[in-house]
């Protein structure tokens, strides 16, 4: 059994991640979820509490969000040499956020309903909000902030 684990749907953003998987060369598992089912599921939220796909599992860590997780293989694979040296990378994060944010934004259907508020990447706003709020809650902090708080405060 690999230690990667992709979940997708084929007719998804997970294509990209799909060919970056490939790039890199590694064995994977697939697990296709279904849109308004499986990707809803209990078990589905506990790896990604937005609902949505792509999402990865390396050994045990989670990575959610295309570009992360193309950023993420390249670095934790780093033979298939899929990332520019840390010194060349300028470019490469300029356009790599500049696509996943405004550049999607631009494209993406936004507010509606059913199919476009699935295409949306950040979902409806309240659960967005409630996700994130959780996400910076959850998480220990290792370093104190450059101020010297604790962030969030405790
Ligand atoms: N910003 C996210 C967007 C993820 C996303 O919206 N995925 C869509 C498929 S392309 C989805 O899973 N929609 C299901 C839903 O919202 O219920 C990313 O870059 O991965």
């Amino acid at each position: 059994m690999s230690d990667l684990t992709f979940y997708t749907n084929p007719q998804s953003r997970g294509q990209t991640v799909r060919w970056m998987l490939e790039e890199i060369g590694q064995p994977y598992e697939t697990r296709i979820l279904g849109y308004g089912t499986t990707m809803k599921d209990e078990a589905y939220l506990a790896v990604n509490p937005m609902g949505k796909v792509p999402a990865i599992v390396h050994g045990g860590k989670v990575v959610t969000e295309v570009a992360a997780i193309c950023c993420y293989l390249a670095d934790a694979f780093p033979e298939a040499a899929l990332a520019p040296d840390p010194q060349d990378r300028a470019e490469y994060y300029r356009w790599i956020f500049f696509t996943s944010g405004p550049v999607e934004a631009a494209f993406t259907p936004g507010r509606g309903a059913g199919n476009a508020r699935r295409a949306a990447g950040h979902g409806r706003v309240p659960q967005l909000r409630h996700r994130h709020e959780n996400a910076q809650t959850s998480r220990p902090r290792k370093r104190p902030t450059s101020a010297g708080k604790q962030f969030p405060p405790p």
